[in-house]
Parts: C-alpha cells; structure tokens; sequence
C-alpha cells in the first residue's frame, strides 16, 4: 500500500520540477520559437516525473539519515535546492530519449505520453533537434546550477553528477542499451551479418543499460548533492539498480496487459515487433514474482545503510504497481 503522505509528496515534487523545467529551458525570443514549442510539446505531455523525484527522494534519504556524512545538506529544503538541477536534467534527457526512440527510425511510434509523438505533429527533423536541444541543455544546466557556493566541495559533487549522468546517458548506457536493442530487434540491418537474439541475460543487460543506467544515476546524483557517504552512495545505488530492473519488468507485463488509453503509448508493440520481454522469457506469473523479489532487495540494501525511513521504498512500490 503507498501511503496517502506520499501521494502528496509526488504531487508536491512534481510541481517544484515542472516550474523548474520552464524557468531553466530556454524560450524565444533566445530560443526559435518552433524549437522551444516542439521541446515544450515533449516536456508537457503529463509524464509521470518518476526520476527527477527519484533524485530529490535520494537527497531526503541523505538528510533524513542519521549518521550523515560532513558537508551533507543540513536540511531537506536546502538538499533539494543542490539536487533540483540534477532532477531537471535528467528528465531533459529521459524526454528527449522518448522523442528519438519514437522516430521511424527506432521504435517508429505515433502515441506517446497520451499524444500523437512530436515527429507526428513537428516533422522528423525538428523532433530531432528538438532531442538534441533538450540533451544539450541539460547538461548546461548542470555545469551552471546550483550557482551559489559554486566552489570547493560544491564544484566536485557537480562534477562527479555531471560524470555519473553522462556515463548513464551515453555510449556505455542508454545510448549502447538502445544500440543493442536495435540490433536485435531487427530495426538495424546491416547487409552480411546475422541477427543477434537476446537471452535472459542479455535481456537483463541490455535493460540495465537503456533504462536502469538513468534510473541508477538518478538516485545517486541527489544522494551526491546532499553530500551522502560512499556507502551511502553504494547503498542507494544497489536500491535503484533493483528498482530500475523492477521499472522493466512491470513495463513489460503492461505491454501485454495493459490499455492504451491508460499506458498513453502503443499497447502490445514488443510482442508486434517480436521483441524479447520478460513474459516472453519468463511467463507471466514469474515476471511477477521477479518483479516482486527486486523489490525485496532494493529494501534490503536500503535498510543496511540506515536508509529506511524515507519516501524511497514509496517510490519502488510504486513502480511496482504503476498502471502507465
Ligand atoms: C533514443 C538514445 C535513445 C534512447 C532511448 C529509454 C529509451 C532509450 C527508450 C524508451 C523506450 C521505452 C518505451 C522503454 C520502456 C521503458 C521506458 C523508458 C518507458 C518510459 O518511461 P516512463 O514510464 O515515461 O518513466 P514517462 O512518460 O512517465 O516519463
């Protein structure tokens, strides 16, 4: 059961994030103004803000935690002021990774976040662009926020997200996950080679790269701004390694068993694209029970560091349960 206080939590965050969004990306008259509306279009489509409240929910964890680390945030409001331009940032580069991976090139999707996918409604060509400004931008945004205290321990902590989301983000996470998933999924044929098809394991792995490398990163990146310890860091880590695995599993149980008008994307896409899934591999009823014994980890590596009481665990039990 998720309680009614995180409900409001969620809410709560989610309007701090989305005011955050408008007020650092840029507008027109700076920004062309069909740019800056194709970017908005993305942002605003009612996505579910699950890891910029990741980011800030692992600065709390910090700062709730008793046995804090030196220079850790004194308090929650100030833990979120260090964490909230990691929490933008992130979901700058989540967006634009579901605009390119709706493009006909990739997944070639035409519903999204419950509207018709910005290629749809902007041409390829801007929604391309549209990604790029909105990667590029988030990694501004990092280098230049927060501002005040910019030095010292501050300046390293924004460096090691700066390092942490980018490594989620590229080659050796989301960007290699997404590579792999073409591969064998068939979308890229390259004329003399064969295929490859992905078992359990390779499933798991390239599911760790295209989405968990991000989910991790996001948690990690709120506990270093809080200024959590190494072990705090690990722990957190371990939490969200589990939790973006979970974060898979129930996206694949949906697709098979979910709506489209509640999902707000295509339902039933990977088995038309006979893509490897997890009920494909597994069933049903254990794709379940895996989901379920992740979430049983993530606690566990939680409560060994002392970070129990917060609104972390919330947050995997809804992604556990999460309809969309
Ligand atoms: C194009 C470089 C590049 C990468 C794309 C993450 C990804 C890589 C593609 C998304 C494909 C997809 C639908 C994967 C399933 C898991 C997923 C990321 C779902 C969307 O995330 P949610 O549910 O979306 O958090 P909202 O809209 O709520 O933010």
């Amino acid at each position: 059961m998720i309680p009614e206080s995180f409900q409001d939590y969620v809410k709560r965050q989610r309007e701090v994030i989305d005011h955050a969004l408008h007020a650092w990306l840029p507008a027109p008259p700076v920004c062309p103004p069909l740019l800056a509306e194709a970017m908005n279009y993305s942002l605003d489509a009612g996505g579910k803000r699950l890891r910029p409240i990741l980011v800030l929910a692992a600065a709390d964890a910090i700062v709730a935690a008793a046995d804090r680390a030196p220079g850790a945030a004194a308090s929650s409001t100030q833990a979120h002021g260090l964490a909230l331009p990691a929490a933008c940032a992130i979901e700058l580069i989540h967006t634009y990774s579901l605009i390119h991976d709706d493009l006909p090139a990739m997944d070639d999707d035409t519903l999204r976040r419950g509207r018709p996918t910005l290629h749809v409604v902007y041409g390829d060509g801007i929604a391309i662009l549209a990604g790029d400004g909105l990667l590029t931008e988030a990694f501004a945004l990092l280098a230049r926020e927060p501002r005040a205290g910019a030095e010292g321990d501050l300046a390293v902590r924004k460096l090691r997200v700066i390092e942490r989301i980018a490594a989620a983000a590229g080659a050796l996470g989301m960007v290699g996950g997404q590579a792999v998933d073409l591969e064998a999924a068939g979308t890229t044929e390259i004329p003399g080679r064969t295929r490859p098809s992905l078992d359990a394991r390779g499933l798991q792995a390239m599911h760790a790269m295209k989405t968990g490398a991000l989910i991790r990163a996001s948690a990690v990146s709120g506990a270093i701004m809080a200024g959590g310890s190494d072990a705090q860091l690990a722990a957190v880590d371990r939490f969200a390694s589990e939790v973006g695995l979970v974060f898979q599993i129930v996206d694949d149980i949906l697709d098979v068993e979910g709506a489209a008008d509640q999902l707000g994307k295509t339902a039933g896409k990977d088995a038309a694209d006979d893509k490897p899934t997890y009920p494909l591999l597994f069933g049903l009823e254990q794709s379940r029970r895996l989901a379920s014994e992740g979430i049983a980890r993530a606690e566990a590596a939680l409560g060994e560091a002392g970070l129990a009481e917060n609104h972390l665990m919330n947050i995997a039990r809804w992604v556990l349960g999460r309809k969309n």
